[in-house]
């Protein structure tokens, strides 16, 4: 194996996990699944190697901890404030390799760096367990979970199998009543500095390396669903019809046209069609919508303005539509003094004199959840094309050795800074 903490190692480790999918074929990995364990194993070992001591929490997230002088420390221990460092380890299906991972692997890398280096804080490393939401819906479950924001009202959330999160949660060895151990005191708590990959074209367009977050886009995600009536395709004259598809087609044309006349995006990701048969009329589409704003006040006004589009195509076409939202989570502004060591952290990797570049993230983060109980930073690197949530997903190791360093110096910056 590579020496660990180099950019080689974590360019290697990224591809270790891509072994542990539900799929042969592609990368994916939920939410509490045999993968979500294989892949806590794995850090849990990476963790170790670095000079962590490792603890899984009552909501299936992976931590590792070292004390303020270095020594290798059990998470919960009782101690000083910890600098968490961390991203996630699920992903959607078809994922690309780093989304996620390598925000994981590169803190493990940092703290490796830093393993015999006294800080005045406590450092923590964090691979959230479920930022996508793509088993249950809701998303940001491990960091919620994290953050004290568990909402009971989820535990019967289904997956497409009809397994609630509840059982879930048994099935991988969790307590549902104990899901609230997880959550982490604000008093114990430095801050939150995540580095992940744009999932953006800017840095690119710009031809840098990495940036800092100054806002997290604010999202909202719905089931909508429309009903008509299922009928014969050849005995039912058009005027007799309330075709659910039809009326769903007309619903995600009008979806896009509301939006692209804002600033914020919605996009319908999923739409299913009951009975689905050749020569049998739709009687029913269900299709989700994922928006998101750079303030949520836009963000909601859209909505009310997609909602009404809903209502009068469903008059117009005699069939009804209701939805039923399934995540939210608010636009997230990063703390000045996170933001301050990032900056730093990258004018020094960079060598640059001009300014590093600040970037609204479209894409959500844990930092969103993270946000309710400590301050929060980003650390955005480069990614080819803007490309993600898809196998093509690519980051150059030359970025990620930068990285490593923008990464490594800002956690010095925001010591220095409280030292
Ligand atoms: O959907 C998102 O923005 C993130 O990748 N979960
Ligand atoms: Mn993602
Ligand atoms: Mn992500």
């Amino acid at each position: 194996m590579t020496e660990i903490g180099t950019t080689e190692w974590v360019m290697a480790r990224c591809d270790d996990l891509t072994r542990h999918s539900a799929r042969p074929d592609a990368l994916e990995r939920v939410y509490l699944s045999p993968e979500h364990s294989a892949a806590n194993t794995a850090v849990r070992a990476w963790m170790l190697d670095a000079g962590l001591d490792t603890e899984t929490d009552a909501a299936g997230n992976i931590w590792g901890r070292r004390a303020a002088g270095g020594t290798p420390q059990r998470p919960g221990t009782p101690g000083e404030p910890a600098l968490v460092l961390g991203s996630h380890l699920d992903t959607v299906p078809d994922a690309g390799r780093y989304d996620g991972m390598l925000g994981v692997v590169l803190a493990i890398a940092v703290a490796h760096r830093l393993r015999d280096t006294i800080l005045p804080f406590a450092l923590e490393v964090v691979g959230f367990s479920d930022e996508e939401g793509t088993r249950f819906g809701k998303a940001l479950l491990g960091s919620c979970a994290a953050s004290g924001q568990w909402d009971p009202a989820w535990w019967d959330q289904a997956d497409a199998d009809g397994v609630t999160l509840r059982e879930a949660f048994l099935r991988f060895g969790l307590a549902p009543d104990r899901v609230g151990d997880a959550a982490r005191n604000p008093a114990d708590l430095v801050g939150y500095l995540e580095a992940h990959i744009e999932q953006g074209p800017v840095l690119e367009a710009q031809d840098l390396p990495l940036g800092y977050v100054t806002t997290i886009a604010g999202a909202r995600r719905f089931v909508l669903t429309v009903t008509g009536e299922a009928r014969h395709a050849g005995g039912t004259p058009f005027a007799r019809r309330r075709d659910a598809l039809v009326a769903a087609a007309h619903l995600v044309t009008r979806i896009e046209e509301l939006a692209r006349a804002t600033d914020c995006l919605a996009t319908v990701g999923d739409l299913r069609v009951e009975p689905g048969a050749v020569n049998v009329i739709p009687g029913r589409a269900e299709l989700t919508l994922d928006l998101r704003g750079r303030t949520d006040a836009g963000r909601d006004a859209l909505w009310e303005r997609i909602a009404a589009a809903g209502r009068e195509i469903a008059d117009t076409r005699g069939v009804t539509f209701e939805h039923t939202e399934t995540h939210r989570a608010p636009s997230t502004t990063c703390a000045p003094r996170l933001i301050e060591a990032v900056a730093s952290g990258i004018a020094e990797a960079t060598a640059t004199t001009s300014d590093p570049l600040g970037l609204w993230s479209p894409a959500g983060h844990d930092g969103m959840a993270m946000d309710a109980v400590t301050d929060v930073g980003m650390l955005f690197l480069r990614c080819r094309d803007g490309i993600s949530h898809h196998p093509d997903e690519h980051v150059d190791a030359e970025d990620v050795g930068v990285a490593l360093d923008a990464y490594t110096a800002a956690v010095l910056a925001l010591a220095k800074e409280i030292g």
